[in-house]
């Protein structure tokens, strides 16, 4: 039978004693072990500062989207206030998307322009 080109070349009768990723070990094959433990990208949520979001306001979102505690979320809000802008929590592209669009929907909700965005860690 003519070997598959998509396939490593390695036995896997019932003659290998040896199990199929200690002999892909071996040889250098990339076996599904070694990317399982790739970790994926991970995307930084950025809060930006603006002159009418209400304080109160972005310390519990920080609380409520992105579960810091009390002090930090206000610690971390008047970082964003005197910067600019501030890392509210870092997550697979996915969740970070989702948090944005979160934190989009409950500031529109109350009229307010706060903005966040996600970029690359
Ligand atoms: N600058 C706002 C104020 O003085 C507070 C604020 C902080 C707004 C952080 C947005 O991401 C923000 N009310």
């Amino acid at each position: 039978m003519a070997q598959d080109p998509r396939k490593p070349n390695v036995p896997d009768g019932p003659e290998d004693a040896v199990s199929r990723p200690e002999r892909e070990r071996d040889r250098g094959v990339a076996t599904r072990e070694r990317s399982q433990v790739k970790r994926p990208p991970k995307f930084k949520v950025i809060l930006y500062n603006d002159d009418y979001t209400p304080m109160e306001f972005v310390v519990s979102l920080l609380e409520q989207v992105f579960k810091r505690g009390p002090s930090e979320a206000t610690q971390l809000m008047l970082t964003i206030h005197r910067t600019g802008s501030g890392c509210a929590g870092v997550y697979v592209l996915e969740v970070a998307e989702t948090k944005v669009a979160t934190v989009h929907r409950i500031a529109e909700e109350r009229g307010y322009p706060l903005r966040a965005g996600a970029e690359p860690e």
